[in-house]
Formats: C-alpha cells, sequence, structure tokens
C-alpha cells in the first residue's frame, strides 16, 4: 500500500514523519508542487488548478490513499479532490478545537497561526464558528514563515526576532495556547517554545490527522500493509536540489532537537 502526502513544499513533512512513525509499515510516495510554493499568498483559483494538476500526477503514479498534507490545500480542494477519486482522502485542519476544549478550563484565549489564504477562507470561519462558543480565538496570519522554511533557515536569533516582531501587538499572557495550522509551522516548534511564556502549549493538526488516516485505512479494510516505511520523494520542479532539501528537511525531523540554533 502506498500513501500519498502533498504539500506546495516541505511542510508536508512534518505530518509525514508523523505518519512514517506510527504507521511503519506502509510505503509512501510524498510530492511537492515546488513549481508553484508558497499557496498561501496566491490567489484561490489558481492554488486550486495548481493542486488538482499535481495530485493528478499523484494518483497516476499510483496511489493508495491520499493526505493533502497542507492547510491552505485542503481548505481550497479536499470537497473537489474526494468527488473525483474514490481513494480515502484525509486533509488537515487547524487544530482549533481541541485548544478551544483545551482552553476551557483555564479562561485563556487561543491564538492560531496559518498563511493568509487559510484564514481568509470559509472553510476556516465555517470551523471557528462551530467550536469557538466563548469567543476566546484570535488569528495571525504568518505570510512569510513559509518562505523562510523553504529557504530551511532555521537560524535561532533571526527567526526569534521575526516571531517577536509579529507578537509585538500581543499580550501574551491572555493566552493558553498557540495553534499551527499550518504545517511548515512545526519546524519552528523549539523555536517557538523558547520564546512563548511556559504557560503557552504549542499544538498542531498532525497527530489527529494520522490518527484519522490509521483509521479510515481500517474502516477501507487496509488491516496490515507489507511495506518497510519507504519513502519516494517526487516535486514538480527545481529537482535534484529541492530532494536533497526534502531529505535534508526530512532527516531534520527526525533528531528534532538538532533543528534548533542550526542554520543550513
Ligand atoms: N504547508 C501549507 C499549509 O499547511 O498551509 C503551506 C502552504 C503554502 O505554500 N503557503
Amino acid at each position: 500500500m502506498t500513501i500519498g502526502f502533498f504539500d506546495s513544499g516541505i511542510g508536508g513533512l512534518t505530518v509525514l514523519e508523523e505518519s512514517l512513525r506510527r504507521l511503519p509499515t506502509e510505503d509512501y510516495l510524498y510530492m511537492a508542487d515546488t513549481l508553484h510554493v508558497p499557496y498561501g499568498t496566491k490567489s484561490k483559483e489558481d492554488v486550486r488548478r495548481y493542486i488538482l494538476e499535481t495530485i493528478g500526477k499523484m494518483v497516476e503514479e499510483g496511489i493508495d490513499a491520499l493526505v493533502i498534507a497542507c492547510n491552505t490545500a485542503t481548505s481550497i480542494a479536499v470537497a473537489e479532490l474526494r468527488e473525483i477519486y474514490s481513494l480515502p482522502i484525509i486533509g488537515m485542519e487547524p487544530a482549533v478545537k481541541p485548544a478551544v476544549e483545551m482552553n476551557r478550563a483555564t479562561g485563556k484565549r487561543a491564538l492560531v497561526f496559518a498563511t493568509p489564504l487559510t484564514l481568509q477562507l470559509p472553510k476556516y470561519y465555517a470551523l471557528v464558528a462551530r467550536v469557538d462558543e466563548e469567543g476566546i480565538v484570535d488569528s495571525l496570519p504568518l505570510p512569510e514563515l513559509v518562505n523562510y522554511c523553504e529557504a530551511l533557515q532555521f537560524d535561532k536569533r533571526i527567526m526569534e526576532d521575526y516571531f517577536h516582531t509579529k507578537l509585538a501587538g500581543y499580550d501574551l499572557d491572555n493566552y493558553g495556547i498557540v495553534v499551527l495550522g499550518c504545517t511548515h509551522y512545526p519546524f519552528y516548534k523549539d523555536i517557538l517554545r523558547e520564546i512563548l511564556p511556559a504557560h503557552i502549549q504549542i499544538v498542531d493538526g498532525n497527530i489527529g490527522t494520522v490518527k484519522r488516516l490509521s483509521a479510515m485505512l481500517n474502516r477501507y479494510g487496509v488491516v496490515q500493509s507489507s511495506g518497510s516505511g519507504n519513502v519516494r520523494f517526487m516535486c514538480t520542479g527545481g529537482e535534484p536540489a529541492y530532494m536533497d532539501k526534502m531529505y535534508k528537511a526530512l532527516s531534520l525531523l527526525r533528531t528534532r532537537e538538532s533543528i534548533t540554533g542550526q542554520m543550513y
């Protein structure tokens, strides 16, 4: 069984890494739409076209299930993709619901980081309207962060400056949780952990997504796979340099402690 993972760039690797840990006997095809990264600052119509084309290529390569490991792409195209393909398809959702539930006891607010496009799309509004009865959710677009990540910019000082600037208008004492609503952002979890006050929890949707993937595979009758956790990388442009970048980024994630403070 081959599970396809799709993102505009290296962000989906943060979800793939979770899947490799929890479903190590599946095989994987990881596709990055490197010709068009970043998605989060482009128009919805353009991004929709890029997603449909790129996922068409993945299906031609032969995948048995698809993880849209990108919040932006999920918001734009998950419903349409489910109409086109009969594969099991899992998308991302910013972890707003667990954040609201976790915060209920503390009375503090939740701050969602995501791309501008994710935060502008109806799917996000509908999610917040559905789960945020108390009105405790605020959103902060971080349009530059995908570009930093794609450049493997993990220099601690540069990234701390960036986050401090973005958070300057916020009284962080009022917040109990930060939600990483873009799959690129967990690359910065260690740096964020150092600059956010200790009482603020940091959550992402990756574990939830892989649990839903696992449940869906069971529902589709896939009991056990005989693969060995092989990952095949593909991208829509820029290889072989981009291939090297994907290997490097995945190995960074697999030894997460080494991310902080290093420059690549
Ligand atoms: N990793 C994508 C997401 O989760 O939204 C970022 C998309 C982009 O290219 N900006």
